[in-house]
């Protein structure tokens, strides 16, 4: 009998895959479509550790399931080489970036084929190819000429460490993404000049529609929360002896007549027009302190500071003279970048009220309890307020925005946390922005037949931080000439972040070798949506720059679709076994070569990364699984083995026990699988192995008909998880077709119903007893066999029953 052995049929197979293109697909319009691929990965220099493995053999398992039944299935692989990790990982080791980039891809690719997966890999690109990026630039062209991209000043997030600017979906809880250790720096902003895409323009419409995707709802929840939509009044305050008007932002416009003070970010432009002479140093003084602290400090800090600025606005509800300060939990960049404060009723304006001793006024009072803490933060009734006493909260917010409103001094406002998302980076490795400077045109789009603006070859690539990329410094590649007026003119010499390589790879699979076009925006309608999309990293920041791009290319007339994925598929986290998260600067990973090549081979490693626990969940790695799923593979081998060199395998006897082994098998794994629930799928076939074991160990292989569905079945089913040793299987057993493009097996019902349930018996209200029918019992035959329940029977003593009530699948209550 041959031996199982993964180290020598699944190289075999992975080449034979590979000849006959098995798992190239074109368009076809006869079939069902099914676009399934995981998040574009960085080919880092450690190569992909067991934890990572379990997306893609998540990814590839339903990609497999779907093409066995039938769809057209496109999966792929591409790499994600541009942008800061990769260029960072070159300055610490020294290698050119291309050079390392080239090498780490190549051992990415090694391990996702010696894993078996399916990709179409004839699709495969990398983000740093000018092939590739000339159409990076021509999205930002896209961008630029629909007024979308554009340039300008603000305060932006800087990591020193990086020596660039970063966007705000970039910094993770006040630090840098790629330097988040607690012992990294927090992080400060800095003014400059960079480039933005207008992501804003289309917050309202992405929100709008984030309800009715197929996303994990905490993905949702965090998208909905990154734009975060706030409905509220922008009121102007008058500042006294002046004709200068202080303009706030609130949410709480019921609470106007509550307002004792006003205060103003520290690096609010108006701020200079505002200030006193006599308060001026003492505002400077903490205006430079408040600049060294990061926002999250700021908004962090329970201890408030700020500094009188010397002036007064009026209350334009009552013409009261309130204070303005200047404190750093106003945050420049929102709303208007001051507000009113209201100590009765909002928590930091109570802090800060508290610890300068102002004025604490209630104009909200609760509906039902007395109102008796000085800070009420919930909605209820008016109360000292003028003529709006007894108005609730929402009626007075509607009233008073009127009121002001005709005489010009509030409107209604909507205001998004979320900002222009800012792409522009001061570093070398990326697709540079393909604008040209001209002294007489200002900024100038390259045109598109000079695309791509390929990235020049440089010495030294490590940022100098002074706010430029090295590129500056190429002085033959900067100097150029205007393409409106051919004078000469400089290069923009800052690149585009990784992040928007990655916005637009997703369509660039469905047509990755068009020449003339990003792709062929048929092509991408053909495969979009993208049925399941894979990952388990990035909430808002990829996930919500590919919804955007994509109702860009929606009203550019690229599209006909407005969302890119219809359902993410979000997976848990392998940690390591000790429970921490696998990493390899703390050497607790393991890599799937090590597994592979030990002789257990990918089925095994495959296989147990999906019975682990369910896909969406947390789990830990454990050294004894995966020689637990070798076994499981080999009893599978050696039973298929065993009944091929059984006799007279052309009978076309059946075993009904087999049968029906077979066929519930199929009926639940057929199921799961719907439902991506791979590992009851995976302990199904364990369970349908040690019955047939069990059945063989009676009757050996009688009944050869049954057997040979069940073992051609189990094949079947099993390729998704395990695609080598289900194809060395399915040929054994004589076929000539590839088992991942034969069929899916089928079942028949009539199999499937002999399950019996448990049912409570009681008689008026008490239990009774118990009786165990068919599933499928009808109501009359479970009535009969309720009643004939000795201890049932001793209860009614010849009692007719008034009447017999039946809960489906719980109880029948018998009522005399
Ligand atoms: C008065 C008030 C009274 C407020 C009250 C709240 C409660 P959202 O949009 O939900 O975050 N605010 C406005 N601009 C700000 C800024 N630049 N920095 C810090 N805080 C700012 O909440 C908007 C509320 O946050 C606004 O409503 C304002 O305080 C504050 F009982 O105005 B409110
Ligand atoms: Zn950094």
């Amino acid at each position: 009998m041959k031996r199982y052995d993964p180290t020598t049929i699944e190289p075999k197979w992975q080449k034979k895959w590979a000849e006959s293109k098995l798992y190239e697909v074109d368009q076809d319009s006869s079939k069902q479509k099914i676009y399934a691929t995981p998040m574009l990965p960085y080919p880092s220099g450690t190569g992909l550790h067991t934890g990572h493995v379990r997306n893609y053999s998540i990814t590839d398992t339903v990609a497999r399931f779907y093409r066995q039944k039938g769809y057209n299935t496109l999966t792929t692989m591409g790499w994600d080489a541009f942008g800061l990790p990769a260029e960072n990982y070159a300055i610490k080791t020294g290698t050119p970036p291309d050079v390392s980039t080239d090498k780490n891809i190549a051992y990415f690719k090694k391990q996702l084929s010696r894993l078996g997966m399916s990709y179409d890999w004839s699709r495969e690109f990398n983000t740093s190819q000018p092939s590739y990026y000339k159409w990076t630039q021509w999205v930002f062209a896209l961008m630029y000429r629909r007024g979308l991209a554009y340039k300008a000043e603000k305060q932006q997030w800087w990591c020193e460490k990086c020596n660039t600017v970063l966007a705000d979906e970039q910094v993770v809880a006040g630090r840098c993404w790629r330097h988040d250790s607690p012992d990294d720096p927090l992080i400060n902003k800095r003014p400059l000049s960079q480039w933005f895409f207008k992501i804003t323009d289309y917050a309202e419409d992405i929100l709008r529609d984030t309800d009715q995707l197929d996303w994990p709802q905490k993905i949702k929840t965090m998208q909905k929360n990154w734009i975060g939509r706030s409905e509220g009044t922008e009121v102007v305050f008058k500042i006294a002896d002046s004709d200068q008007e202080l303009k706030v932002f609130t949410t709480r416009a019921d609470t106007l007549f509550g307002a004792t003070f006003m205060v103003i970010a520290p690096e609010s432009p108006l701020l200079d027009q505002i200030v006193t002479d006599e308060q001026r140093a003492e505002v400077q003084k903490y205006v430079q302190q408040a600049a060294l602290k990061s926002e999250v400090e700021r908004q962090a800090s329970k201890q408030k500071t700020g500094v009188f600025s010397g002036s007064y606005a009026i209350n334009p509800v009552n013409q009261q003279k309130l204070p303005i300060w200047v404190a750093d939990y106003v945050l420049g960049g929102y709303g208007t970048g001051a507000i009113m404060a209201v100590p009765g009723h909002d928590q930091r304006d109570w802090e800060f009220a508290k610890e300068y001793q102002l004025p604490i006024l209630q104009v909200v009072e609760p509906v039902e309890d007395q109102h008796t803490k000085e800070l009420f933060t919930g909605y209820g009734r008016a109360i000292n307020s003028g003529k709006y006493d007894g108005l609730s909260s929402e009626q007075f917010k509607k009233q008073i925005t009127e009121d002001l409103a005709a005489q010009g001094l509030a409107s209604s406002k909507v205001n998004y946390k979320i900002r222009d998302w800012l792409i522009s980076r001061q570093r070398y490795w990326g697709a540079p922005v393909p604008i040209i400077h001209c002294p007489e045109h200002g900024a100038v789009l390259v045109p598109e037949d000079q695309l791509p603006v390929e990235l020049p070859k440089v010495e030294n690539y490590i940022p100098d931080g002074k706010n430029s990329s090295v590129l500056a410094g190429i002085k033959d590649w900067v100097e150029t000439s205007c393409p409106e007026c051919g004078q000469p003119a400089r290069r923009e010499t800052d690149v585009m972040d990784g992040y928007v390589c990655s916005t637009w790879y997703l369509q660039r699979y469905t047509d990755p070798n068009n020449q003339k076009q990003a792709f062929d925006p048929q092509k991408a309608d053909y495969w979009y949506p993208i049925d399941f999309y894979f990952g388990g990293d990035h909430a808002v920041a990829h996930l919500l720059y590919i919804r955007f791009f994509q109702r860009v290319l929606a009203d550019a007339g690229l599209s006909k679709h407005t969302e890119p994925v219809k359902r993410l598929i979000y997976n848990g986290y392998i940690n390591a076994e000790d429970g921490t998260k696998m990493s390899k600067s703390k050497g607790n990973t393991v890599d799937p070569m090590q597994i592979i090549e030990s002789g257990y081979g990918a089925d095994a490693l495959r296989v147990f990364e999906l019975f682990i626990a369910p896909y969406d969940q947390d789990t830990s790695w454990n050294q004894n699984g995966v020689p637990g799923a070798y076994r499981f593979l080999n009893r599978v081998w050696v039973l298929t083995q065993e009944f091929l060199g059984s006799a007279e395998q052309s009978s076309d006897q059946q075993n009904i026990e087999v049968d029906k082994v077979a066929h519930r098998m199929i009926a639940t794994v057929t199921n799961d699988l719907e439902r991506l629930s791979f590992n009851t799928a995976i302990s199904t076939m364990m369970s349908a192995v040690n019955k047939l074991y069990l059945i063989k160990a009676e009757q050996q292989f009688t009944g050869q008909k049954s057997w040979r569905y069940a073992l051609e079945s189990l094949a079947q089913c099993l390729a998704p998880f395990a695609p080598h040793i289900s194809e060395e299987l399915w040929q054994d057993l004589g076929h000539q077709d590839s088992v991942h493009v034969d069929h899916w097996p089928s079942y028949q019902q009539k199999y499937l119903t002999d399950q019996t349930i448990k049912l409570a018996v009681q008689v008026n209200g008490k239990l009774r007893g118990e009786i165990e029918v068919q599933a499928e019992a009808s109501e009359e035959q479970i009535q009969t066999a309720a009643l004939e329940l000795n201890n049932v029977q001793q209860h009614l003593k010849d009692q007719q029953p008034k009447k017999i009530i039946y809960i489906k699948n719980r109880l029948v209550n018998i009522v005399v």
